[in-house]
């Protein structure tokens, strides 16, 4: 009896143990706000925090990115490197993708046809369309899990981040880049602010 006791209190123990564990994990965030000067918007700025040492896991699953009324959706698509972008075709006539920086040309496809491309290295690679030469979209491939775009009121998330400090990143459509030193604690979220200009 007297035994049962001692492994019934010594599985309780365990799980308090366990669940302190847990509590502990819970990592932080950075939130904010961007502004941006000199563009028509302070949407679509992502924001990535750096650190020497972080990996990254590509999705198994492509990471799709349309052509549709037009205009590639989404407009800036960031991803972590080695994932592959699957680029669709929604309207009733052919669309190309290339890309001056990626030196790729995905070929001109009609609706409904797919076209796929990984991305092996870090950086920001316009794409383009050589039909419609107004058409404009960025996949910006990133070296860190921690990243986030900010919305039409330039407000940004970027959760579940360890503690430490990084170098938070911005980059936008004709921005200049940014850089900020952010120390991250557990449980906590911290707020930057930024501004950006051309
Ligand atoms: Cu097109």
């Amino acid at each position: 009896m007297q035994r049962t006791l001692a492994a019934a209190a010594a599985v309780i123990a365990s799980t308090i143990v366990m669940s302190v564990a847990v509590a502990s994990a819970d990592h932080g965030s950075v939130t904010g706000t961007v502004t941006a000067k000199g563009v028509r918007t302070s949407a679509n700025i992502v924001l990535s925090l750096r650190a020497p040492g972080l990996t990254v896991t590509p999705p198994k699953k492509p990471i799709e990115m349309d052509q549709k009324g037009m205009v590639f959706l989404p407009f800036v698509l960031p991803v972590v490197t080695g994932t592959t972008v699957k680029f669709l075709n929604s309207d009733p006539l052919p669309h190309n993708v290339f890309s001056p920086e990626g030196k790729y040309n995905l070929g001109t496809w009609p609706q409904g046809d797919t076209r796929e491309y990984t991305y092996k290295k870090p950086g920001v690679y316009t794409q383009l369309c050589r039909v419609h030469t107004e058409m404009v979209a960025y996949v910006v491939v990133l070296d860190t899990p921690y990243f986030a775009t900010t919305n039409a009121s330039g407000q940004f998330e970027i959760k579940d981040v360890p503690a430490g400090t990084y170098t938070l990143v911005g980059w936008g459509e004709r921005l200049k880049k940014f850089e900020q030193s952010v120390t991250v604690e557990d449980g906590k979220a911290t707020t930057v602010n930024i501004t950006m200009a051309r």
